[in-house]
């Protein structure tokens, strides 16, 4: 099945340190079908690449809001 890259940059606040960075960083590079991940604190947000067949916004967002930060709609 052929990759559906999608990029998506999710705002995110609540990450006040670079240890927070690396959480979210972490939390999305574990899911299935996450090809990349660049988290930014100044502007807070991850923007992410990612096989759309294997992954969903959805997941993305929840993944982050578990983790304990928040994603503005
Ligand atoms: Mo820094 Mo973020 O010590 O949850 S890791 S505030």
């Amino acid at each position: 099945m052929p990759m559906t890259d999608l990029t998506l940059t999710l705002p995110i606040t609540g990450m006040t340190c670079g240890g927070c960075v690396r959480s979210v960083t972490s939390v999305l590079q574990a899911l299935p079908g996450v090809a990349s991940v660049q988290v930014t604190l100044e502007p807070g947000q991850a923007e992410v690449r990612f096989d759309a067949a294997q992954v969903t916004p959805a997941q993305l967002r929840a993944t982050v809001e578990d983790a304990g930060f928040d994603v503005p709609a």
